[in-house]
C-alpha cells in the first residue's frame, strides 16, 4: 500500500475557495471518483471526486477551511500508485446538475461557463436554466414508470412541484452542494422542506438522513396524508354566517378522530343481539332495588359481555406498534365509554373491567359520566382505554359506524333496541334486539374474526348465563 497525498486540483479560480463538505473520514474505503469535499465559490459549488481508490488514512481539511489549487485534501492508502495525486479538475458544474459526478473528464457543457470556472447559480438543476428537467432526463426514476410494469417508481417524499427532488424543479432558494442535491433527487426529498444546519443554512447530507428517518419515524398520518390542502371558503358570500370558535375539547377530539380516521383502515360488522331476557332481567332487578340502590343499564351489562368477548379473542384488546411491526396485546381490560356533554365527547374509562361486577360496573359509570358532565373528570380517567363501547341506544338509530379511538384497534357502537318481529322456524316472535356496530382497523383484525367477535357477543347478551362459562 502506498500512501498518496490527494491535493485540491484546478477549480478555476486563484481566489481561496470556502470547503463546505468533508464526504470521508479517516478509515473510510473510498472508490475512484468518489467526492471526497465540496468547494465553494463565490458563485457555485464542486464537487472533488478522488483520483484514486484505497483507504483514507487521514483528513487534513475540515468544514469551513478556505483552500487554492494544491492544498492537502486527504492522504489515501492506495497501491500501485504515485506518491501525490491532484484529482482531475472538476468541470464547471452547477449545483446538483449535469456531470454531477464531477469525473473530470466531461466537456463543460457550452454557455454554463463562468469567469471563474464555476458554473453560475442559475439553472440549479443543471439543466441550462430554470426549465424543469423533463421525465426522460431523471436519473434517479422518480415518477418514471418501472420498466416493463406500467407501475411508477417509488414517489418522492414530498409532494411534486415544490422545488428540488419534486418534479425536478429547481430550489433556487436552497443552499445545498451537489452532492446533497444529488441524494435529495435518489431519495425524492424536496430540499425546501429541509432545515439546513450547514454555514449560511446550508443543506447538509447529514440533514437529509435526519430529514428522511423524522418522516419515517414520524407516527402514521402524521407526516400528512398526501391529500391536498383544503381551500379557505368564504360562506357569507351566499348568506348570514355566525363564527363559533371550538373549545379545545372539541379541538382536540376532532384532531384524535381525524387522525383515527385518515390512518386507521375501518371496517365496521353489523349485528343484531336478541335481548328480550336480557332487558326483561334488568328491568325485574330494577324494580326490586333497595333504596338507593344503582340502577342497572343495559351499557353495563354490555362492558361485562365485552370484557368477556375480548378475553376470547385478544386481538380485539390490542394495539399496533407504531412501526406497524408488532401487536400489542394486553392483559387488562379497561373499557372506555363514550360520553357526550355539552362541551363535546369525552371517553372515561372503567379500569379493570375483568374484576368488577355489574353493579359495580354500572355504579361507576354512573360517577363518571356525572364527573364529565360536571367536567370534572382528570386526564387519568380517560387514559388507558383498551376496547371502547359508543352508546347512541338511549337516542335513536339503528345503525352507525364509530370511528376506532386509536391506539385501540375496535369499537363497539351501540344503537337502539327495538321490538320487531324474528321468526322461530316456526312462527313470528316479537323480540326485542339490540343492534350492534363493530369497527375494527382492518390492519389487524380479519373480518372473518371479526364476524365470530360479534356473533358472540350477540349470543353472550342473549343469554347472560354463557358469561359465567
Ligand atoms: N336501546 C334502547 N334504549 C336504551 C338503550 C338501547 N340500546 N340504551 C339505553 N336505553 C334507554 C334506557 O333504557 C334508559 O331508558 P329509561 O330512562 O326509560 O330507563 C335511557 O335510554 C337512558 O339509558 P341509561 O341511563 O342507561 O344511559 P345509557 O346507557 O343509554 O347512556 C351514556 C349512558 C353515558 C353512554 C350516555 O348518556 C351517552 O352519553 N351516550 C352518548 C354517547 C355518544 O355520544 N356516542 C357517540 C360517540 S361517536 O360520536
Amino acid at each position: 500500500m502506498a500512501a498518496i497525498e490527494v491535493k485540491v486540483p484546478d477549480v478555476g479560480t486563484d481566489k481561496p475557495v470556502d470547503v463546505i463538505e468533508v464526504n470521508v473520514r479517516p478509515g473510510d474505503v473510498i472508490a475512484l471518483e468518489q467526492t471526497i469535499i465540496v468547494l465553494e465559490s463565490d458563485k457555485a459549488t464542486v464537487e472533488v471526486p478522488s483520483p484514486v481508490a484505497g483507504v483514507v488514512k487521514s483528513v487534513a481539511l475540515t468544514v469551513g477551511d478556505k483552500v487554492t489549487q494544491g492544498a492537502l485534501v486527504l492522504v489515501v492508502d492506495a497501491a500501485g500508485s504515485a506518491s501525490s495525486a491532484v484529482p482531475p479538475s472538476p468541470p464547471p458544474l452547477s449545483p446538483g446538475g449535469r456531470g454531477e459526478k464531477s469525473n473530470g473528464g466531461d466537456v463543460p457543457p457550452e454557455g454554463e461557463k463562468s469567469g471563474d470556472g464555476f458554473a453560475p447559480e442559475k439553472g440549479a438543476q443543471g439543466n441550462g436554466g430554470d426549465v424543469p428537467v423533463s421525465e426522460e432526463k431523471r436519473e434517479d426514476g422518480v415518477g418514471r414508470p418501472l420498466a416493463g410494469t406500467g407501475v411508477s417508481a417509488i414517489p418522492p417524499l414530498s409532494p411534486p412541484g415544490r422545488g428540488d427532488g419534486g418534479e425536478g424543479l429547481p430550489a433556487t432558494n436552497v443552499h445545498a452542494g451537489p452532492a446533497v442535491r444529488k441524494l435529495a433527487r435518489e431519495l425524492g426529498v424536496s430540499l425546501a422542506e429541509v432545515s439546513g444546519s450547514g454555514p449560511k443554512q446550508r443543506v447538509l447530507k447529514d440533514d437529509v438522513h435526519a430529514y428522511v428517518k423524522r418522516r419515517l419515524t414520524a407516527p402514521a398520518g402524521a407526516a400528512g396524508t398526501g391529500l391536498p390542502e383544503l381551500p379557505v371558503i368564504d360562506f357569507a358570500k351566499w348568506g348570514a354566517i355566525e363564527e363559533q370558535p371550538l373549545n379545545k375539547l372539541r379541538r382536540v377530539s376532532a384532531q384524535n378522530l381525524h387522525r383515527s380516521w385518515v390512518t386507521i383502515p375501518h371496517v365496521t360488522q353489523h349485528d343484531e343481539a336478541d335481548i328480550t331476557e336480557l332487558e326483561d332481567f334488568r328491568v325485574f332487578e330494577n324494580g326490586r332495588l333497595p333504596e338507593g340502590g344503582v340502577k342497572l343499564t343495559m351499557l353495563a351489562f354490555m362492558v361485562k359481555a365485552c370484557v368477556n368477548a375480548l378475553q376470547k379473542y385478544p386481538r380485539f384488546n390490542s394495539s399496533l406498534a407504531v412501526n406497524g411491526e408488532t401487536l400489542i396485546v394486553k392483559q387488562h381490560w379497561h373499557i372506555g365509554i363514550a360520553v357526550d356533554t355539552p362541551d363535546g365527547l369525552v371517553v372515561p374509562v372503567i379500569r379493570d373491567a375483568d374484576r368488577k361486577g355489574i353493579n359495580d360496573i354500572a355504579r361507576e359509570m354512573g360517577v363518571l359520566s356525572k364527573k364529565a358532565r360536571d367536567r370534572k373528570l382528570l386526564p387519568s380517567d380517560m387514559q388507558g382505554a383498551t376496547f371502547s363501547i359508543s352508546s347512541l341506544g338511549g337516542i335513536g338509530g339503528t345503525a352507525f359506524t364509530p370511528i376506532v379511538n386509536w391506539p385501540e384497534v375496535a369499537i363497539l357502537g351501540v344503537s337502539k333496541a327495538q321490538t320487531r318481529p324474528v321468526w322461530d322456524g316456526k312462527q313470528f316472535q316479537p323480540r326485542l334486539m339490540l343492534p350492534l356496530s363493530l369497527s375494527y382497523d382492518h390492519r389487524v383484525i380479519d373480518g372473518a374474526e371479526a364476524a365470530r367477535f360479534i356473533t358472540y357477543l350477540s349470543r353472550l347478551l342473549a343469554d347472560m348465563r354463557r358469561v359465567l362459562l
